[in-house]
């Protein structure tokens, strides 16, 4: 498969689950809707099984100037649970995972990902920063960010670089 084909893939994807994220997001709850449902109490063979992991939804909102930016993204678990461990990127220097609750952050070492749901690093929520840029970015870039997962190994993406006002699911 050439890499434009794989692109195109991924934006379907990424549309598809627009609906899901909004629905997430406007609810409230970020990380609760598939932890602890009352349906799937139990399933220990489910959670410790292999994680399936895949990526989508994931954005930069235009940084000032070169400066820090955030970084948004939903990982999917179709299996077991995982872990994000680590987040790099060679287009910058720094790359932190940070949790976000009402009027604070703080960075964090790991982020789960919980088996059969998803972690979201979304506004107003988890997020990653990133800084140190090679080059400012702008709008229209594409910047690989290599996740690195306890179980599954390192994923790499492409993300793109989005105006401030971006909400995923628009088109
Ligand atoms: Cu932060």
């Amino acid at each position: 498969m050439t890499p434009a084909q794989t692109g195109t893939g991924r934006f379907r994807r990424s549309a598809l689950l627009g609906a899901v994220v909004a629905t997430a997001l406007g609810g409230g709850a970020i990380l609760a809707a598939c932890g602890t449902g009352g349906g799937a109490g139990g399933q220990d063979g489910a959670a410790a099984g292999p994680a399936r992991l895949s990526v989508a939804d994931s954005y930069i909102p235009l940084p000032p100037a070169g400066g820090m930016a955030a970084g948004y993204l939903t990982v999917r678990n179709d299996g077991g649970q995982d872990q994000l461990l680590k987040v790099s990127s060679p287009a910058a220097e720094s790359v932190t995972m940070h949790r976000s609750s009402a009027s604070t952050m703080e960075q964090v070492d790991s982020l789960d990902v919980p088996a059969h749901g998803a972690l979201q690093l979304a506004r107003g929520g988890n997020h990653l920063m990133i800084m140190g840029w090679q080059k400012a970015p702008v709008l229209g870039d594409e910047l690989e960010l290599d996740l690195t997962f306890a179980k599954s190994g390192t994923i790499s993406v492409k993300v793109p670089v989005k105006e401030l006002t971006y909400r995923p699911g628009q088109s």
